[in-house]
């Protein structure tokens, strides 16, 4: 029996971007199920979920080699858990010191980043310079997340000699894929050596197949776009 992810609305769900874009890139087998993300209210989604998490979001990943409790409803420890399941695919850094920069670098990522996250919802089929432009020029909190977000790859890019991160593809490019996403929707202006990174994650076919189904999947509520309601 092979793992469920349980992933929202391609177009709009940052948090199943992830995971889904590291087990195709590492190439582990799965199904999909897609669980509509604007039903987020709705008693559907909290169905569908409900069997197999009590929390309600998403993703949620399913193991049933893991028995009566096959669930794992976080994108960080699902991360942490294939890698320990699959040790020979490297999905993080091989390096002790680079596995411990990789293993904060998401920590950040996924604790962090909450005004760029707040009015920069990822939102694949649109292009939306104008938000961005104007979030740089009145948004503190939003500029600080960006300068932070484009410094860490940079120094990171520096550290490793890239192309990805750490070198090779690993948790770390999976899990900031859909920061990539929001940069290039709001056409946030980024450095030369973080554009060319952006590029060569879109250039992966794992990103590319996602992109190509987001842009089947199109749907996107104003309801959960800060940026767009002023
Ligand atoms: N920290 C969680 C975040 C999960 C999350 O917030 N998922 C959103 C979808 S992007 C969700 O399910 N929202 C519905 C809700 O909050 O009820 C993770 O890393 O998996």
């Amino acid at each position: 029996m092979s793992y469920t992810l349980f992933i929202g609305n391609k177009n709009t769900d940052a948090w199943s971007m992830g995971p889904w874009v590291l087990m195709k890139q590492a190439g582990i087998a799965f199904n999909e199920q897609p669980v509509r993300s604007d039903a987020t209210e709705s008693l559907e989604l909290k169905k569908a979920l409900r069997a197999v998490t009590p929390l309600g979001k998403l993703p949620v990943l399913v193991d049933p080699s893991l028995g009566s409790n096959p669930s794992i409803w976080d994108s960080l420890a699902m991360c942490e858990y294939l890698a320990e399941v699959h040790p020979e695919l490297n999905l993080w850094p091989t390096d002790r010191t680079a596995r411990a920069r990789a293993r904060s670098l998401c920590a950040e990522m996924h604790a962090g980043f909450q005004e760029m996250r707040a009015m920069c919802p990822m939102n694949i089929d649109a292009r939306l310079p104008s938000i961005g432009e104007r979030l740089i020029h009145k948004n503190n909190a939003f500029c600080e997340d960006l300068n932070r977000l484009v410094n860490m790859w940079q120094t990171q890019l520096k550290l490793s000699g890239g192309p990805m991160l750490f070198g090779q593809f690993s948790i770390a490019d999976a899990y900031f894929v859909s920061m990539c996403m929001r940069i290039r929707t709001y056409a946030l202006p980024v450095s030369p050596p973080v554009q060319a990174y952006i590029s060569r994650i879109l250039a992966l076919p794992s990103v590319a197949e996602w992109i190509a189904k987001a842009e089947q999947d199109a749907d996107f509520f104003i309801h959960e776009t800060p940026s767009l309601q002023a």
